[in-house]
C-alpha cells in the first residue's frame, strides 16, 4: 500500500533530551538507600529491583513546565505516515504521527475518531501536537461518516490493533500503553472503547455526545471536555451526564472550556492540548511529573468555565 513516510511539515525541531538530572538523583538515592539498608542489615531491599522501581522506565522527555505543554510543539520531532482506507479494514485509514527518533525506545499510543459527518482533517491539528510531546498518534477516519458511537469505539480499538501489529511504526509503539481519544460521537466513542477494552490507559472525550450516560464498566482514567456553548451536544445532556456516568472511584475529571462551542476541538487550542497532554502523560505513561497540572484541578478563568474531578490521585 502506498505509505510514505516524510518528515519536517509541521516545522518542529529536534532538541536535545532530558539532562536526566533526575536520574542522577534518583542514583544519588538508591546509593544512599543501598547504605542505609547495609547499615540495618536489610541489604536485599537494596540492587537492581529497588532502582527500578524508583524509576519511571515509562518516563519520555524533560521534566514538563507550564510552557512546554502550552507549546504548539514538544521537545520531538514528528514525522508522519498516510495510511490509506484500502489497507485497513474496521475503520477508515488516517495519518500516524509519532517521534522520529529511536533514541528514546517505545512510546505509548493514542487513537482519534473525528464526529459525525467529520473527518480526520477535524482533529488533525492533535496529531503532530501530541506526538511531538512523545506519542505515536493515529488520527483516523471512519468507515462511514455517519456511523454511531458504538461503532467509533470498535474502530478506534481496529485503529490501535492496526497500530500495534501491522503498521510501519509497531516496533515502535508500547502495545501495554495505549488510549483513546474523539470527538462528539467520537468521543462518544471513546468511551465505548474504555468500556469494551479495559486495558485502555487514558480516554479523552472531546465536546462528546452520546445517547447512553451511564458507565459504570469504564476503568480507564477520563478526562471529559465539555464546551459552555456547545448548542449541538449540550454539556448539560452531554459532556456532564457522561461524566456523572463513570464510576465516582475512577480517576476521572471534566474541564467545561469557557466561551466555546461544540467545533472548539477541530481547531488548535492550548487548553485542550495541556491538559490533555498531562492526562496521556500522567496516565499512559504513568509519569507524576504531570500531575502538578491536574492536581489542585484548575481553577475557573478565562479558559476554563468549570472543573470537576477527584484529586488527589493515587499515584
Ligand atoms: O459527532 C457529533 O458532532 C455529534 C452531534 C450530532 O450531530 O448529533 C446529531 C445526531
Ligand atoms: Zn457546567
Amino acid at each position: 500500500m502506498h505509505q510514505h513516510p516524510h518528515t519536517g511539515t509541521d516545522g518542529s525541531t529536534a532538541r536535545p533530551l532530558a539532562s536526566r538530572a533526575g536520574r542522577r538523583r534518583t542514583g544519588r538515592l538508591a546509593g544512599l538507600a543501598a547504605a542505609l539498608a547495609a547499615v540495618v542489615g536489610l541489604t536485599t531491599l537494596s540492587g537492581p529491583g529497588a532502582h527500578a522501581a524508583a524509576d519511571n522506565p515509562y518516563e519520555r522527555g524533560p521534566a514538563p513546565t507550564e510552557s512546554s505543554i502550552e507549546a504548539l510543539r514538544g521537545p520531538y520531532a514528528v514525522s508522519d505516515i498516510s495510511v490509506s482506507s484500502l489497507s485497513v479494514t474496521g475503520f477508515g485509514g488516517g495519518t500516524i504521527y509519532y517521534p522520529t527518533s529511536t533514541a528514546d525506545g517505545t512510546f505509548g499510543a493514542i487513537a482519534v475518531s473525528p464526529g459525525f459527518t467529520a473527518y480526520e482533517s477535524s482533529i488533525a491539528w492533535l496529531g503532530p501536537r501530541l506526538a511531538s510531546q512523545g506519542f505515536v498518534v493515529f488520527t483516523i477516519d471512519t468507515n462511514t461518516t455517519l456511523d454511531q458511537p458504538a461503532s467509533r469505539g470498535d474502530q478506534l480499538l481496529a485503529a490501535l490493533d492496526y497500530l500495534t501489529q501491522r503498521s510501519a511504526v509497531r516496533g515502535r509503539v508500547d502495545s501495554s500503553r495505549l488510549g483513546v481519544m474523539g470527538h462528539s460521537m467520537g468521543g462518544g466513542g471513546s468511551l465505548e472503547a474504555a468500556k469494551d477494552r479495559p486495558s485502555l490507559q487514558a480516554a479523552i472525550p472531546l465536546t462528546p455526545w452520546n445517547l447512553d450516560k451511564t458507565w459504570p464498566e469504564v476503568r480507564t482514567p477520563t478526562l471529559i471536555f465539555g464546551a459552555d456553548g456547545d448548542t449541538i451536544a449540550p454539556v448539560a445532556t452531554h459532556a456532564e451526564p457522561l461524566y456523572s456516568g463513570l464510576p465516582s472511584s475512577l480517576d476521572r475529571a471534566y474541564l467545561e472550556l469557557n466561551n466555546a462551542t461544540h467545533f472548539t476541538p477541530n481547531t488548535s487550542n492550548t487548553t485542550i492540548a495541556k491538559y490533555s497532554i498531562s492526562w496521556l502523560k500522567r496516565f499512559i505513561d504513568n509519569d507524576t511529573r504531570y500531575e502538578q497540572f491536574l492536581c489542585p484541578l484548575p481553577r475557573p478563568s478565562l479558559t476554563i468555565e468549570e472543573s470537576r474531578g477527584n484529586c488527589p490521585h493515587t499515584s
